[in-house]
């Protein structure tokens, strides 16, 4: 684990406790330092070899006191007052609070009265029906205690893309420096861009394969190898994700790529394919009775079997074989088709940077446009905005277009209130460029309520993008209850854009509801949801899981030059 992880994991758990105790503002002051750390792209380690304490205190959210702890981790390896917090609360209480449904109150409560010190007690006290007769829990919350016991045990074994991209990456970039290796590429559903990932399966072209397997095995991260032979080895990273590596001749790259690339049903599929055609298709490449045809490349493959390349995003067995059969697959958006992201926060609100340096970023990315989006005033933990706030807020606006060279849009990310009325009345509302809104709140409102709530939003003149419309956060909380074909149908009618929310735990829209909204006529959104400089390349995350909807430019607002995208602003 890198020691930005690391540090970061020991402020979340040092943040929970004292959250349990009833310590004010200190742990949300240790979550926000724990969410920079977590997404600075530079080793912290670094950091402090470079400019010392003095650095560490740039980094946003770390004060003199936080970066002294950073420094006495990287100096001795222990952070005394992190041992002594944790050291209060059983291990197994601290896991309690991962649990969706439940709050640092409610846990102490349930250590406290109820003796409860890990996940399994929880859940046998839950199936027991113990828990519905404390203080503040009934018959609901016990409900929704199993529920959130049933999120992590699903999320348990897979990771994030966003967390296991990154680490595949930069394992096949070293194994592409070992001796006798021509390629290492990462396969399986990373590369097919999924939401979440079960393993990282790296494959690699090359004549010594020992030598990658000794490599491979002995990296430093590595936490336990699991199985270690000729040319396939298996092994667990310190992050917990299991990674696979297998070494094959040039001959066979393209159909072991195709092959472990999956996903199992597209091979399946194609596998028929080739048969039809009388040829047997396997990682080893594609055969006519025993005799190799081609294997190289995935694009030969294909080809052989008279298909265009498709694009591994797509390759879910969801109508991509019919549809490129019938030459008729999506002209999918570019990695790098995006010209300016919609949804960004600054120290405005809850943000890490000021908009200068927002602006700056997204410049340097070679944007064309960028919208600052910063919270609304019902929004007090995040420090939402009350209309004096944004109206300075605006004039700050005007002052850094002066300084930059992109078209900086002025915008909101506006709370729908319980009633579907948005947090700023139309008076403030028309001042902006656009008006992104939100559901923050009342979560478990029934079907009715919540389809209720947001066709009533949908109602007002100002709205152009829905954010993050499920509301999900991806192994902590389930989507609210909606009707979402009605939704997209609104969407499409009032020219209002869903968004597809970049940030690694929402992707949201995620990919299916991205093609339904596309088949309805929808346009998207692809945004950042940015609170600091370094999550402005989540952008890659969320253009993904377009992809994996079969979004074209034409469809995502934010892919089109900034006049096309300013008259549909105006509605
Ligand atoms: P994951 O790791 O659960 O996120 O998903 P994948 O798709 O990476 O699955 P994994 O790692 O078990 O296997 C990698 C690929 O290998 C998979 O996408 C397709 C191929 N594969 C694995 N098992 C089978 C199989 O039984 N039949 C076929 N046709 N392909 C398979
Ligand atoms: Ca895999
Ligand atoms: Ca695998
Ligand atoms: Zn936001």
């Amino acid at each position: 684990m890198s020691k930005n992880r690391e540090i970061a994991e020991m402020f979340f758990e040092m943040a929970d406790v004292l959250e349990m105790q009833g310590v004010d503002w200190k742990p949300s002051a240790y979550r926000k330092a724990a969410r920079a750390l977590e997404t600075l792209s530079e080793p912290v380690e670094e950091i402090f070899a470079v400019g010392g304490v003095k650095a560490l205190m740039d980094i946003p959210g770390v004060g003199q006191g936080l970066a002294g702890k950073i420094e006495e981790f990287l100096k001795t390896g222990r952070m005394k007052e992190f041992l002594q917090v944790v050291r209060k609360v059983p291990a197994g209480v601290e896991e309690m609070m991962r649990v969706p449904g439940l709050g640092p109150k409610k846990v102490m409560r349930l250590y406290k009265d109820l003796k409860i010190k890990s996940v399994e007690q929880l859940e046998r006290a839950a199936k027991a029906g113990k828990l519905r007769r404390l203080a503040g829990f009934g018959i609901k919350s016990e409900e929704d205690i199993l529920r959130g016991l049933d999120i992590i045990k699903k999320g348990a074994e897979r990771v994030l893309l966003g967390v296991a991209l990154p680490v595949a990456r930069e394992i096949a970039e070293r194994l592409s420096r070992v001796d006798g290796v021509k390629v290492a590429e990462p396969a399986g559903s990373l590369r097919r861009m999924s939401e979440t990932i079960g393993d990282i399966d790296i494959l690699v072209i090359s004549k010594k394969p020992a030598k990658v397997m000794d490599f491979f095995t002995k990296m430093p991260e590595v936490k336990t190898v699991i199985a270690k032979g000729p040319t396939k080895s298996t092994v667990i990273l310190s992050e917990g994700v299991q990674s696979d590596v297998r070494v094959l001749d040039g001959k066979s790259f393209g159909s072991a790529l195709q092959y472990f690339t999956g996903s199992k049903d597209h091979n399946i599929a194609l596998r028929q394919i080739a048969i039809k055609k009388g040829f047997k298709l396997s990682e080893y490449g594609l055969f006519k009775k025993d005799s190799y045809v081609c294997g190289r490349s995935e694009k030969e493959i294909y080809a052989r079997l008279g298909l265009p390349f498709i694009p591994p995003e797509l390759r879910e067995n969801h109508g991509e074989i019919e549809a490129a059969q019938k030459n008729k697959l999506p002209d999918l958006i570019s990695y790098d088709a995006i010209k300016g992201d919609l949804h960004m926060h600054t120290r405005w609100s809850d943000g890490n940077n000021s908009v200068e340096q927002m602006a700056g970023a997204a410049e340097k990315l070679g944007y064309e446009y960028v919208a600052f989006a910063d919270h609304s005033k019902s929004e007090h933990i995040a420090n939402g905005m009350d209309e004096k706030r944004l109206l300075q807020y605006l004039k700050e606006l005007d002052v850094v277009q002066k300084k930059v060279g992109i078209r900086v849009l002025k915008g909101s990310e506006v709370d729908i209130l319980a009633d579907g009325s948005l947090d700023y009345s139309n008076e403030y509302l028309k001042e902006l460029d656009l008006v992104v809104g939100s559901v923050h709140s009342r979560f478990k409102s029934s079907r009715q309520e919540m389809t209720g709530r947001i066709l009533k939003a949908f109602e007002n003149p100002y709205l152009n993008i829905f954010a993050h419309p499920s509301g999900r956060l991806i192994g902590r909380r389930e989507p609210y209850d909606f009707d979402f074909e009605k939704v997209a149908l609104a969407a499409k009618e009032r020219g209002i854009a869903l968004e597809c929310n970049s940030y690694p735990d929402r992707l949201d829209l995620k990919d299916v509801h991205v093609r339904k909204a596309i088949e309805l006529g929808c346009k998207i959104s692809i945004d950042t949801d940015s609170h600091s400089v370094e999550h402005l390349r989540f952008i890659e995350f969320g253009v993904a899981q377009a992809r994996r909807g079969w979004a074209e430019v034409k469809d995502v607002i934010n892919a089109w030059p900034l006049k096309k995208l300013e008259k549909f602003l105006r509605r």
